[in-house]
């Protein structure tokens, strides 16, 4: 059964102060509070869109593989849109959380890198990172940090080559090894929260699915229901940045 909440309970507090592997999911929806726009709305938040383009097609192996430019110009504009953001109230809430249990893996769908900079160590980056790009000649990842970029593609730092955003499209084979990891830690974890993500885009909205099978329980952060709602002990209807500091309050 799934219960719904507007705020932690006391219940809620002691689940959290037992549990000792915990795994985390986070999605667009973390990062709504910092000014970044969503995927798919919901909560409110503004939506990605760019020249009248749906993100599917703009984010997609067909474009990359047709018109790496154009996919580079999409990147360019949201980098400088990212590069204004920093994390928030939510983001700082996980970091602390990480320090408190035995065992805590944070996976990210989000590309943006605001959980590393809100402090998060240990963490799985299902869908890349938008601050780094990948030779197409040699495979080697850098970081590039320039914005906006002068050069279009980014030229590799060790063969010169042409490279591409490190980000994983619709259509293309997540990083290998990084979801093994992932499915490992979800399968591990007696506690499992699912925090800002419509969870429709697969492999990664089969992770808490994987973890209640594996016996978890499963917390759902989210200012709106969402196709696994059903399947969570708990979902907690608010944003991130305000249920998540939550859990690190005085107990009584
Ligand atoms: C708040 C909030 C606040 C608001 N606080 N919350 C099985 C079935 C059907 C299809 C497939 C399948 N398996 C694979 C597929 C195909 C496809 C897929 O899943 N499609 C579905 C859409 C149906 N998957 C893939 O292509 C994946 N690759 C793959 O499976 O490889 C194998 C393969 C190869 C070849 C052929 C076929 C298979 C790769 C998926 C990569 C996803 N990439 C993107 C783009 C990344 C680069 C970029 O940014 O441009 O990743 S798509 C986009 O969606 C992005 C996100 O990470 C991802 C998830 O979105 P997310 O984070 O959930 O955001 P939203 O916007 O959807 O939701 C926001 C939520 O926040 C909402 O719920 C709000 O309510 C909430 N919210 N404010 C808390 N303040
Ligand atoms: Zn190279």
């Amino acid at each position: 059964m799934s219960i719904l909440l507007t705020e932690v309970s006391d219940e809620l507090l002691g689940i959290f102060d037992g549990a000792a592997r915990v795994a985390v999911l986070t999605g667009a929806g973390v990062s709504a509070e910092s000014g970044v726009p969503t995927f798919r709305g919901g909560g409110g938040s503004e939506i990605w869109t760019w020249r009248g383009r749906p993100v599917t097609e703009l984010s997609s192996a067909e474009l990359i593989a047709t018109d790496p430019k154009l996919v580079w110009e999409w990147f360019d504009y949201r980098r400088a849109l990212l590069k204004e953001c920093v994390p928030n109230e939510g983001h700082n809430a996980l970091a602390k959380w990480e320090r408190r249990f035995e065992r805590f893996t944070l996976i990210t769908q989000n590309i943006d890198g605001l959980h590393r900079e809100a402090g998060s160590m240990n963490i799985l980056e299902l869908h890349g990172n938008i601050w780094r790009a990948r030779c197409l000649r040699c495979a080697s990842s850098f970081e590039v940090r320039e914005c906006p970029l002068e050069d279009i593609p980014p030229r590799c730092f060790v063969c010169g080559g042409a490279s591409r955003p490190d980000v994983v499209l619709f259509g293309e084979f997540l990083p290998e090894g990084v979801f093994d990891r992932a499915e490992e830690a979800a399968a591990a974890a007696d506690l499992f929260f699912v925090i800002g993500t419509s969870a429709v885009v697969y492999p990664a909205a089969s992770l808490p699915i994987a973890a209640k099978q594996a016996g978890a329980r499963l917390i759902e952060i989210n200012p709106e229901q969402t196709d696994i709602s059903l399947m969570c002990d708990v979902t907690l209807l608010g944003n991130a940045g305000e249920i998540l500091p939550q859990f690190l309050k005085e107990r009584g």
